[in-house]
């Protein structure tokens, strides 16, 4: 059906963003099989490193991180509620969200009523609970962090535990890719016979941990998070870790390379994952990856809002490179929406508008309500703007660009 009248397309826009099931790409949740490393619950909400690192912005001085990390999580939890919100407002976009989070889930925040919604949890199963904030997220499927260098995440796996549908998996390789010793050690562990040296021997092997895993876990892509200082080509050993077992892996089983490149690693290190910042990086070394790899297919994020735009440029330039998500100190709402504009304006319908990187199952429901509402503006005016131009879109083509965005060009790029 074709939209001849502005508002009916506006209204089909609308609808479709906010009934189109979502792919989330990025997660860092896992089965609820897995035990504690499925974290849920408005005392997990609190203590999001986002907020634990705000609740160190606004506390007392006699609070330090040393004593925060020593208290249980409820205590921890108490801090973050006081300080940042009920002292401080809980204005910014990670405070937002349990705010949001808590509403969608019709409990008490207006009446800030923090007992009464402990005592809510305390009575929800788990595995209800995954199913229940899919749906109120609208999400078909979650794709989660799976790092076979981490001991507490191999064992899940080594027990057998059952993964439910609406969650896949990534293979996590930053260790691997960034230390290689400490790689080694544990590919040693798991029967290879690696070297703490990057000998054809140790790659042989590497290689063969990696597919073993790839065989295991059945990962939509491998995946890492980068130094802004990463170049490619380079001297240093992780390029070579790259070209020696990285790509032919990623060739061989036709797996895309997740890049999440500008993390500075451990920036204030008392604050745990609260302390890692930002840095510019170097957009070149993507260009680089994907002109040298044209059979490699490379998801790419950036932290800095400084690289974003160039980063579209280079996404029009290389077939093999999909960009996705606005992440972390980018997931906020301004950034989002500058974001999603400029992508949209460089790129067409071709790229993954975000990620929620939810490490609390829980935090689905505010990423994507927050999210669902810029993409919907956005494209709202960008539709506006092409029907003023004579463009007369189709019901079916609004719905099919919507889930674009929202999953559709990245399983596309996965099948390419
Ligand atoms: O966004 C985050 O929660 C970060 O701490 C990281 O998890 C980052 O997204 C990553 O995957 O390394
Ligand atoms: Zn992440």
């Amino acid at each position: 059906m074709t939209l001849n009248d502005k508002s009916a397309l506006d209204q089909a826009l609308r609808q479709a963003v906010a009934q189109t099931p979502i792919t989330d790409i990025h997660t860092h949740l896992f089965p609820p099989a897995h035990g504690k490393l499925l974290l849920w619950g408005v005392d997990e909400l609190l203590t999001y490193h986002y907020l634990v690192a705000e609740l160190f912005t606004v506390a007392p001085r006699e609070l330090t991180p040393e004593a925060f990390w020593k208290l249980p999580r409820r205590a921890q939890a108490d801090l973050v509620w006081e300080h940042v919100f009920l002292r401080h407002g809980a204005l910014s976009e990670a405070a937002r969200g349990v705010v949001t989070t808590l509403n969608k889930l019709d409990l008490d925040i207006a009446g800030r009523n923090l007992a009464g919604i402990r005592e809510w949890f305390d009575r929800q199963d788990a595995e209800d609970y995954l199913r229940k904030v899919f749906d109120l997220a609208g999400l078909d499927y979650a794709v989660m962090t799976n790092d076979p260098f981490k001991s507490d995440e191999v064992a899940q796996w080594d027990a057998g535990r059952s993964v439910p549908e609406c969650l896949k998996a990534a293979l996590r390789i930053d260790t691997l890719i960034l230390d290689w010793p400490t790689a080694a050690a544990t590919m040693r562990s798991a029967d290879c016979d690696t070297p703490d040296q990057l000998t054809p021997k140790g790659c042989d092997e590497a290689r063969r941990f990696l597919t073993d895993w790839a065989g295991r876990i059945d990962p939509l892509y491998l995946a890492a998070s980068l130094p802004p200082e990463f170049g490619y080509p380079c001297e240093a050993q992780y390029a070579e870790v790259i070209d020696r077992v990285v790509l032919p892996v990623a060739r061989e089983l036709g797996l895309p390379v997740a890049l999440m490149i500008g993390v500075r690693k451990a920036l204030n290190p008392a604050l745990g994952d609260g302390g890692d910042g930002v840095g510019i990086a170097d957009v070149t070394a993507v260009a680089n990856l994907c002109a040298a790899n044209p059979n490699v297919k490379f998801l790419v994020t950036m932290l800095s809002r400084v690289n974003q735009h160039e980063l579209c440029v280079c996404a029009r330039k290389f077939g093999n490179l999909h960009l996705f998500g606005c992440w972390w100190f980018c997931n906020d709402p301004s950034i989002i929406e500058e974001i999603t504009r400029m992508r949209l304006e460089l790129l067409g319908a071709t790229f993954t508008a975000n990620h929620s990187d939810a490490r609390v199952l829980d935090q689905l429901v505010y990423k994507w309500t927050h999210t669902r509402k810029i993409v919907a503006d956005v494209l709202a005016e960008k539709y506006a703007a092409l029907y003023d131009a004579g463009w007369r879109p189709s019901d079916e083509e609004v719905k099919r660009d919507v889930r674009a965005v929202l999953g559709g060009t990245f399983e596309e790029f996965l099948a390419k």
